[in-house]
């Protein structure tokens, strides 16, 4: 078994692995530690993260990234419109609303979804982590951004599954953050928790959380976010400054050109890197476009004056974590700045002057995320032991219902889970009802979202169940949200029983937050009767908090629920994705594999040519040496011309016969070299 945690950023992956001592990130196959978050599409295989990524500039149309970006979304959603200008990829509108990316693959037109990419990308970090630790991984915890919705996980999970893989839990990126470093945090005492806020500027989002550590506890007192500010418009600022000045200097317009948009757009990235270690910056790039080489360079005071608008952006996700966390700033214990984006170092001066007091980098500020999913990995999974440590998260954005179209009000307030209500959680409703009726989950209060999503999150059918006369039967619902911040409704029972005037209480344990509801939760009903509702922390209570009466005479029947999510993938979208899946992965894999064997067969031929003349040279006739050496020339000859471009099989085929004919010189030659050991050892 094993622990992993992954981090799919925008632009940067990062696997993690936790082992015996503690956890390592693991290196992908050229032996780094971040594995760009790019798909590639060739003529015989896709080329996933870095193989993908070295073949951005040479086939822009190819190649896709930014996909997290996409899914969970429509086309027509304009701001996904404008995302989709700036990618060279070409993409169209799917018949359900949805993206879909159109690439030319193996010699056909193939599209594929967001969330198929999004497998993709998992299939390779699950690659690097079977290869790295010799097992199969199945099990796995995901970083997602704390504004994703409803839709956006679910499509994540979905992901996971077309993948292979099974996450225990997503897990937000910035309580993930925090996990890694409160776990290992040994100065706490337990008379007052300390409160820390976290800020993770990525690539193209920016998130902040502040976290209440205790003695093995966590809680997330607030999440917010822009998920339209990171990294990339950093590197924006620099590409229009840049690009207005060659247009002015070189009279070229770089926007009209995909390639060379890119090329500048990766030179400004550079720069900005740049930047964040020395005060200037020159930029040089040849035959950009027209086949003019272009000259610039840029001085960070300039940069700085250029992004200020950026950095006024970054203070507003902080100030409004800090408001929601109920914080004054003196108790504040600190703040711990994470993600790439973060390294422009006029960041560290805004966030001082937000907090008033200087950030920390304590945690490696590319690799924390992907830390605490597989510490939280190891921490769910059965198979490892790790120190008793509560993670108490919280939901980004408050959640209604509608009962057959009229809110289920508690405490007449048409939420039911309010923002930064503990994740998980659930709360039990009781409904009087004669047949089936549908449970709306929504999003109750729209402002909190990033303002395209959609506040219609799924709708739950509860039923058929059957009554006597079409009498009112008491109905209990429970509905969750689960460890991946997903609502769900877990049962459904139909509560028959002969007892008047019935309650059924929670037991108040010291998180409870119990609350009675309007007990006449059927909308359509006028007559008030009994009822209540249930309210759970995170683990239902063993004790015996029911009153007695309750059960004594009641019986309860499981109700079937069914789920429509809306904008999500059907159950076949899914099957049909999955076999996709592994058959482009088998495909890669065949490709993979002819090409190792038309590398061995080639190598062979060097190799043989060399022996036969130099160690072999003795052991073979003249007529043999004659014979070997023509066929490793025909060889050679048909490697370069029809063999080019050969099966598996026919590469395999070729060496073996050119085994067949080298074995009696070889085992001659061998055996002569067993006996001149023997010898040798005899005379020691
Ligand atoms: P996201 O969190 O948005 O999904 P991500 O996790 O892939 O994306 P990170 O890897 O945290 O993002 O950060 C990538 C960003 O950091 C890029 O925009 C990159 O240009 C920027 N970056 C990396 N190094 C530096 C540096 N030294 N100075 C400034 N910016 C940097
Ligand atoms: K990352
Ligand atoms: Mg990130």
């Amino acid at each position: 078994m094993s622990a992993v945690g992954f981090d799919i950023g925008n632009e940067n992956c990062v696997v993690a692995i936790v082992k015996q001592r503690g956890i390592d990130v693991l290196l992908n196959d050229e032996s780094k530690r971040e594995t760009p978050a790019v798909v590639c599409f060739g003529e015989k295989q896709r080329f996933l993260g870095s193989a993908g990524a070295a073949s951005a500039t040479m086939h822009p149309k190819m190649t896709v990234s930014q996909v997290k970006k996409l899914v969970g979304r429509k086309f027509a959603d304009p701001e996904v419109q404008t995302e989709l200008q700036r990618m060279p990829f070409e993409t169209c509108e799917g018949p359900d609303g949805g993206i879909l990316v159109r690439v030319q693959y193996a010699g056909e037109v193939h599209t594929f979804s967001p969330v198929q990419i999004m497998a993709m990308l998992f299939t390779h970090l699950k690659d690097i982590s079977e290869k790295n630790m010799d097992m199969p991984v199945s099990d796995c915890v995901i970083g997602v951004p704390s504004y994703f919705t409803d839709l956006q996980r679910r499509e994540y999970l979905n992901a996971a599954v077309i993948a292979g893989l099974k996450p225990l839990r997503l897990l937000h990126d910035c309580t993930a953050t925090a996990l890694s470093y409160g776990i290992y945090k040994t100065d706490i005492t337990n008379k007052s928790p300390i409160n820390v806020a976290f800020v993770d500027i990525g690539h193209c989002d920016t998130q902040v959380c502040i976290a209440s550590f205790n003695i093995g506890h966590m809680k997330i007192l607030s999440h917010s976010f822009d998920c339209s500010l990171g990294g990339r418009d950093f590197d924006e600022v620099l590409f229009d400054h840049f690009a207005k000045q060659f247009k002015e200097e070189y009279k070229i317009d770089v926007y009209a050109n995909v390639k060379a948009s890119i090329r500048l757009r990766a030179a400004c990235e550079k720069i900005k890197k740049i930047l964040s270690a020395n005060a200037e910056a020159p930029l040089n790039i040849e035959c950009l476009m027209d086949e003019k080489d272009v000259k610039g360079h840029i001085k960070r005071d300039d940069f700085e004056r250029l992004a200020s608008g950026l950095f006024d952006r970054i203070g507003i996700p902080c100030r409004k974590a800090l408001a929601d966390a109920g914080l004054p700033l003196e108790r504040l214990h600190s703040v711990e700045l994470v993600g790439s984006g973060s390294r422009i170092p006029a960041v560290g001066k805004l966030l001082t002057s937000i907090f008033r007091k200087e950030p920390s980098r304590t945690l490696n500020a590319s690799e924390c995320v992907a830390r605490g999913c597989a510490l939280q990995c190891a921490m769910l999974s059965p198979a490892f032991r790790v120190r008793e440590y509560e993670v108490q998260d919280s939901i980004p954005f408050s959640i209604g219902i509608l009962l057959d179209g009229v809110p289920v009000k508690v405490d007449s307030n048409d939420v039911l889970f309010p923002r930064r209500h503990p994740i998980p959680s659930f709360k039990a409703l009781t409904f009087h009802k004669s047949g089936t009726f549908h449970l709306e989950v929504f999003y109750a209060k729209p402002d909190e979202l990033p303002s395209s999503a959609s506040p219609k999150i799924s709708c739950f059918t509860i039923g058929p169940f059957k009554s006597v006369h079409g009498e009112k039967i008491k109905v209990k619902v429970r509905i969750l949200i689960n460890l991946h911040g997903i609502v769900t409704v877990d049962s459904a029972k139909l509560i028959e029983e002969h007892v008047d005037g019935i309650i059924a209480r929670g037991d108040g344990g010291p998180e409870m937050d119990r609350m009675d509801v309007d007990p006449t939760l059927d909308a359509g009903s006028a007559s008030r009767q009994n009822g209540a509702e249930d309210v759970y922390p995170s683990k239902p209570s063993q004790s015996s908090g029911y009153d007695a009466r309750d059960y004594k005479s009641s019986k309860k029947h499981d109700i079937p629920v069914s789920v429509m999510v809306y904008g999500g993938m059907s159950h076949a979208d899914l099957c049909e994705a999955l076999e996709k899946e592994i058959q482009l992965a088998q495909q890669d894999r065949i490709a993979e594999q002819t090409k190792e064997r038309k590398n061995a067969l080639e190598s062979f031929v060097y190799d043989m040519r060399n022996k036969l003349f130099n160690s072999y040279r003795s052991f073979a006739t003249d007529v043999e040496r004659d014979g070997i050496s023509r066929s490793l020339q025909q060889t050679e000859d048909w490697l370069y011309d029809e063999g080019d471009d050969e099966t598996e099989n026919a590469y395999a085929m070729k060496l073996e016969d050119l085994k067949k004919l080298v074995d009696p010189v070889e085992s001659r030659y061998k055996e002569e070299e067993a006996r001149a050991q023997a010898s040798k050892d005899l005379m020691n």
